[in-house]
């Protein structure tokens, strides 16, 4: 008997669809799921998440030094988690699955000036339909604060959770005022999606983050119910200097749950606050990003808005129709693309094979793999913002 959550008259699609992800591995995106579990919200928009909190993303422009820096990465990234992977439980009781983009979706957005912390941007687009991929850029421009990344997802199936490998990382650059760039390579969790027999999903972290960069090196260890603090959603990190570079100083031990508070329990600041996400945040403004601040047929908002209003109405009908017209229209170009011998030119990113700052900062803490590929921005931000 499958839990509550479920709709009585999709309980045996639920059933179907949880048997068929058990015996799946790979994209689990394009995969047809029972209604009550759709999300009218695409993927696209789920790097708005790295900067809900964007006084803390510009705050690391105002560190004086290497380990200050270092710490205010740490507290910026620790604090995108609870928005990251608990937000869908929040606003639509529990974990959903958002709508698959497709190739060339965009979604622009910025976070407006407010208390001298400057305006953050945001550029995202889908540089792959299969497998997915999102790249995206954040970028406060007058603090020197930017962030580059990408992701994709390979899930699997094992105790009964999803499991989700994020391929992909992300490089953070801080320009002070007057100096070099510092680059700080920012690597993924994993995933465990837990809850689906009830029909009410939820992730769990697992594994590790690497933050390296900028003479430190922050190690986040990731445990679920039981480990650390015995609480769901907890981690430790760990802060160390890299030996030799300058960045003399003590290790510093943080523990604590991501989705609310940590504390340092080891090094000069031990029994002090280190995050606290319990406050409010602050979501994206959404902005059309041809000229006059008009939406594009590809930015994600106009594209799904039909089928998102389908799913928020309960209109499902509506919903289906309207993403096989989306399907439809892609299928149809992908034809054109062959018969022509042309492929689908990206708008704002150049894809590299190996990325030379993931290649050098990942030697420092010996990550596996060695090298990875990335989505270079070509600095196209849109005129209208
Ligand atoms: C795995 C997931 C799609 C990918 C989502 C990612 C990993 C995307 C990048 C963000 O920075 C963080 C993030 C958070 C989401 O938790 C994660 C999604 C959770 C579910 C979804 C699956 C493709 C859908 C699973 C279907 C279930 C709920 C039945």
């Amino acid at each position: 008997q499958v839990g509550e959550a479920v709709p009585a008259a999709q309980r045996s699609s639920w059933t179907s669809f949880l048997r068929t992800i058990a015996s799946f591995s790979g994209d689990l995106s394009s995969m047809t799921a029972p209604p009550f579990i759709l999300s009218p919200v695409s993927l696209t928009e789920f790097p708005a998440y790295w900067c809900e909190r964007p006084e803390l993303f510009a705050a690391i422009s105002d560190a004086a030094t290497d380990e200050e820096r270092a710490l205010a990465v740490l507290e910026w990234f620790i604090s995108t988690l609870k928005g990251q992977y608990t937000s869908r439980n929040e606003s639509m009781g529990s974990e959903k699955k958002p709508l698959n983009p497709v190739l060339g979706e965009l979604f622009y957005g910025q976070w407006p000036d407010r208390n001298g912390r400057g305006r953050t941007d945001l550029l995202v687009e889908q540089v792959s339909h299969h497998p997915p991929i999102t790249a995206y850029v954040i970028q406060n421009k007058s603090k020197g604060v930017k962030l580059v990344g990408h992701n994709a997802q390979k899930t699997s199936f094992s105790g009964g959770s999803i499991i989700v490998k994020q391929i992909g990382h992300a490089i953070l650059t801080v320009t002070p005022p007057s100096g070099k760039p510092i680059e700080y390579l920012i690597t993924l969790p994993r995933l465990r999606i837990d809850g689906l027999w009830y029909g009410s999903p939820y992730i769990e972290l697992a594994e590790n983050t690497y933050i390296i960069g900028g003479n430190y090196v922050a190690t986040i260890d990731y445990k679920g119910r039981g480990y650390f603090t015995g609480k769901s959603h907890s981690f430790k990190a760990i802060l160390t200097p890299v030996p030799g570079c300058g960045g003399g100083g003590k290790d510093h031990v943080i523990e604590g749950l991501w989705h609310t508070i940590s504390k340092f329990i080891g090094g000069p600041r031990s029994g002090r606050e280190f995050h606290d996400v319990t406050g409010p945040k602050e979501e994206v403004t959404v902005i059309g990003g041809e000229e006059g601040g008009e939406m594009g047929e590809f930015e994600s908002r106009k594209l799904w808005n039909l089928v998102a209003k389908g799913i928020r109405e309960g209109d499902f009908e509506l919903a289906s129709r309207e993403k096989t017209k989306i399907e439809n229209d892609q299928r149809q170009r992908r034809k054109d693309e062959i018969a022509a011998k042309t492929t689908w030119k990206l708008k704002h990113f150049e894809h590299i094979d190996n990325d030379p700052t993931y290649e050098r900062l990942g030697r420092i803490a010996k990550i596996s793999p060695p090298t990875e590929d990335a989505y270079v921005f070509q600095d196209t931000w849109p005129t209208s913002g």
